[in-house]
């Protein structure tokens, strides 16, 4: 895992918002984190879905954007090791300058063939808390092309962007509907080959094209959420119980859910 950030890494990810680097893991390393999410994904879909093709509803949009399976590491060991290592809050950490960096979730995201486009969108509106730090990571487990649906940015965007959900809709395009002024940013692909990672601030906007080919494009990621974070009364992931028993305002801090994978 080269898992070491120079000082123009963080630069460039603190200036745009997102950062890609190819060959990140190496073939072994990337085999394993292949192998867990394929199983997890398996254990969680169950045996009858059949993974890798258009899941559940072939009439529902969002059903055709990417298969999705949240917290896989709650349900497999080996995907437990792999997300809970320290090396990768470490980086998360090293990348959006903070001291301390807790789990938020998980999730593979895998775009089946001839899935539809990811829209426009930002992903720390949806969560519990309100940060300008937030950071997640997007391990390419297949080659992400601008054929198959890699990563597109709009540069910058995490510093002028509210909290407000634009969300994930079918039209590509919605989020200009909050922010137009951003219509006039050039989007910038991260194409990269499989084994890459690819880090994103939480506010930065950023969408993916459709699969146009025939072979899936497997994603594994994960979202961090800085040591300190505030609930701000979204329940998103948080259990039921967990949710009830908090009020706004609080610091979010239970490391059973949202375990501390790192500090200084
Ligand atoms: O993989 C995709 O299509 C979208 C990924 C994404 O939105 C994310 O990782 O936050
Ligand atoms: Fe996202």
């Amino acid at each position: 895992m080269r898992n070491t950030i120079s000082a123009d890494q963080i630069k460039y990810y603190q200036e745009n918002g997102y950062l890609v680097i190819e060959h990140f893991l190496n073939e072994g390393e990337l085999d394993q984190w292949r192998q867990c999410t394929d199983e997890a994904v398996a254990d969680r879909l169950g045996a009858s879905v059949q993974v890798h093709t258009n899941q559940s509803d072939p009439n529902d949009f969002y059903a055709q954007v990417f298969t999705q399976c949240l917290r896989l590491a709650d349900t497999h060991d080996g995907m437990h090791d792999l997300i809970f290592d320290h090396r990768l809050g470490e980086m998360g950490a090293t990348l959006a300058g903070i001291d301390g960096i807790r789990i938020w979730h998980d999730q593979a995201l895998i775009k089946p063939p001839h899935g539809n486009h990811t829209a426009w969108h930002l992903d720390d509106p949806y969560w519990s808390f309100d940060s300008r730090d937030a950071i997640s990571m997007w391990i390419a487990l297949d080659d992400a092309t601008l054929e198959n649906g890699c990563l597109w940015y709009l540069p910058g965007t995490h510093k002028l962007a509210s909290y407000k959900n634009v969300g994930i809709g079918e039209n590509l395009a919605d989020i200009f509907k909050v922010y137009p002024e951003w219509k006039m940013i050039e989007p910038v692909p991260g194409p990269c080959p499989a084994g890459s990672i690819v880090w994103h601030n939480g506010l930065v906007a950023h969408a993916a094209g459709p699969n146009m080919t025939i072979s899936h494009r497997r994603a594994m990621t994960c979202a961090f959420m800085p040591d300190g974070s505030i609930f701000n009364g979204k329940k998103n992931i948080l259990p039921d119980d967990y949710f009830e028993s908090l009020t706004i305002g609080e610091t979010l801090d239970n490391d059973d859910w949202n375990t501390l994978v790192w500090h200084k």
